[in-house]
């Protein structure tokens, strides 16, 4: 009864005012160690569905009605299936294969939400992307407390403007400046390497490959995104870091965490922050303010002493920052500078970092295509500048684009219509009273949701060889399916998203991906610690991370030898 009453508070506080991260954290801190949280979301279930019935009843044009999977959850609807679910992909897969390309899901408080992996719609999608569909404002809400008014919450204009202002400070002159980082943090990892199987007196020993990987990738990204050195490959401790693994590797998340989550009601992937890990938070957003605030002092100093040259700052912040004033219609305000470089580490550490975890593993698992690899690494010789990267070694770039396919560190997304829509379908959909339709209507206010992960694997997109790892479909000409070819993404892949919103650091994440499996696989060989039979799985974090069954932690292990020739 007592949790009623403070469940009834919060609602009300809902309702008044729409401040639903705070309310949440509330929620879930209260009730922390409790299970009542499925309760209270009872509660506001209840009124959510009212005013979602007030709001219907506004509306004329009305979003067609699709088949779709049932309810499982009175709650959640599918949205804690889909959640628990360790290959998410699978599930939508076969939703779609049951219901056709376009299909609906119940989700959470009553809610429900479109999901499309129909390649027209999908580039009609992508066309009203950042217009007519927008993020949700409870995710707005809660991107703009955790990492701030940045490029990730902005909209409209005020969008257009801060796109354009990092624009030029992601351009391939500004990446072949930072491909030496890149290389210098992998010959860190490289050097520690060897001199751990050298004492260790055998010929291989078994590598936590998640860790190392992340803390290349976190020290790339401090050092090209704001010229700060995190030190984590020289055994500094990272708050970063640290945040982000206590996220992942709770062996299983709790009910409250996964409730928490659910009503969060956002798949994207910066938002899921229970609030007992609120303290690390604190810690992560100090230390972006001390680099932030050391970077605008450099650069302010730099500009009173007369040597600010503004083309040859060396980090992405810094080309902000000094690009600041020269273009009067692409200023940012400090605070804004500070969002920017919360985003570039919450959108590119991780995602980064578990995209070469899953080649490796992709590698170990497939010897044959490891070799192949590494013969045309050896057979090129040197190690490959930024332009050789590019285009001299076409396996390389099979290879990383096969694992970006087969294992999208950002699984799917979710948008809201802002304004009445008609999504035309390739092929045509039947809806749940049973007409054939070549076109569905969606209302204003409903959700969107776009499963980047079962599109990228779709059997009926990419043929009956779709969940196999094979890195030559991308060498022929042929090699990729007519269905396939008419996703207009790069590549063919939804991996980075498409429109206006494509991923902004698509040509970083591709130089520092292919750098990190050049010099390792030249150098390394790769095995399953436990044999050829080792089973991977997904679990949940800020995004899905690759898991050895059986492991409880999420570094995956891997036994590495020297390459010997
Ligand atoms: C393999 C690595 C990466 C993947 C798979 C990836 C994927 C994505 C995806 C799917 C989006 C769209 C998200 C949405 O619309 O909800 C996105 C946006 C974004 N990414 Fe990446 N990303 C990667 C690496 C990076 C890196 C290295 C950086 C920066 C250093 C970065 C910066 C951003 C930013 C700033 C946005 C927001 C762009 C906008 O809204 O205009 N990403 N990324
Ligand atoms: C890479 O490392 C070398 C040697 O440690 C150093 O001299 C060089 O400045 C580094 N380059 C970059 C871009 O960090
Ligand atoms: C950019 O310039 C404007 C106008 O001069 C100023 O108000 C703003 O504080 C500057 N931003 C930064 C990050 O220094
Ligand atoms: C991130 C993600 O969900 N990746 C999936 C891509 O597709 C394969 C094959 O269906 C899944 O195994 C991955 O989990």
């Amino acid at each position: 009864m007592y949790y009623l009453t403070a469940s009834f508070s919060v609602v009300s506080h809902t309702i008044m005012g729409p401040d639903l991260y705070s309310v949440l954290l509330t929620v879930h801190s209260s009730l922390a160690r409790s299970t009542v949280l499925i309760g209270a979301a009872s509660v506001i279930a209840t009124i959510w569905a009212l005013r979602g019935a007030l709001r219907v009843a506004r509306r004329t044009f009305r979003t067609t009605r699709l088949r779709g999977p049932p309810r499982t959850d009175l709650v959640f609807g599918v949205s804690k299936q889909i959640i628990e679910s360790t290959d998410t992909a699978a599930l939508y897969e076969a939703w779609a294969g049951k219901y056709g390309a376009v299909y609906e899901v119940p989700t959470t408080l009553g809610g429900r939400k479109i999901m499309i992996s129909d390649t027209r719609a999908l580039t009609h999608y992508f066309s009203k992307e950042t217009w007519s569909y927008v993020l949700t404002s409870e995710t707005r809400l809660i991107i703009r407390r955790t990492l701030g008014p940045g490029i990730l919450w902005a909209q409209g204009e005020d969008y257009k403007r801060q796109r354009k202002s990092l624009t030029p400070a992601f351009s391939q002159a500004a990446i072949r400046k930072f491909t030496p980082i890149f290389y210098n943090s992998t010959h860190k990892a490289k050097v520690a390497w060897d001199a751990m199987i050298d004492a260790s007196g055998s010929d291989s020993i078994v590598i936590k490959v998640q860790s190392w990987i992340n803390h290349i990738s976190l020290d790339s990204i401090g050092l090209a995104c704001f010229s700060h050195d995190f030190g984590s490959l020289d055994g500094k401790p990272a708050s970063v870091t640290a945040v982000l693994d206590m996220i992942a590797s709770s062996p299983k998340p709790s009910a409250v965490d996964i409730g928490f989550f659910l009503l969060s009601e956002v798949f994207s992937f910066f938002t899921y922050l229970p609030a007992t890990r609120t303290k690390l938070f604190h810690e992560l957003q100090q230390t972006m303010e001390d680099i932030s605030k050391e970077l605008l002092a450099r650069i302010k100093k730099e500009k009173e002493e007369g040597v600010l040259d503004e083309n040859e700052e060396r980090s992405i912040i810094g080309m902000l920052m000094k690009a600041n004033g020269s273009n009067s219609d692409l200023q940012s305000s400090p605070e804004e500078v500070l969002a920017q470089m919360k985003i570039l580490l919450a959108a590119g550490y991780e995602t980064t970092a578990i995209a070469i975890t899953w080649a490796l593993l992709e590698l170990a698992r497939n010897p044959d295509i490891q070799h192949k690899l590494r013969q045309e690494l050896l057979a090129f010789g040197e190690e490959p500048t930024y332009n050789q990267l590019q285009s001299s070694l076409p396996y390389l770039d099979a290879v990383v684009h096969e694992a970006l396919r087969l294992h999208p560190p950002v699984a799917d997304f979710i948008r809201v219509a802002v304004e009445n829509d008609i999504i035309p379908v390739s092929e045509s959909v039947i809806t749940k009273s049973g007409e054939a339709v070549n076109s569905i209507s969606v209302a204003r206010g409903t959700l969107v949701g776009i499963p980047i992960s079962s599109i990228n694997t779709s059997v009926s997109i990419w043929g009956s060889d779709a969940k196999v790892f094979r890195p030559e479909r991308w060498l022929t000409e042929d090699g990729i399916p007519k269905k396939a070819q008419d996703i207009q993404a790069y590549r063919h892949l939804l991996t980075f998203s498409d429109g206006p919103r494509t991923c902004i650091g698509k040509g970083f994440a591709l130089t520092e991906f292919k750098v990190v499996i050049s010099v390792l696989v030249r150098s390394f060989v790769f095995e399953l610690r436990d044999g050829p039979d080792t089973r991977v799985e997904l679990v949940i974090g800020m995004l899905p991370r690759p898991r050895i069954v059986g492991e409880q932690g999420v570094d995956v292990p891997l036994r590495v030898r020297r390459y010997e020739g």
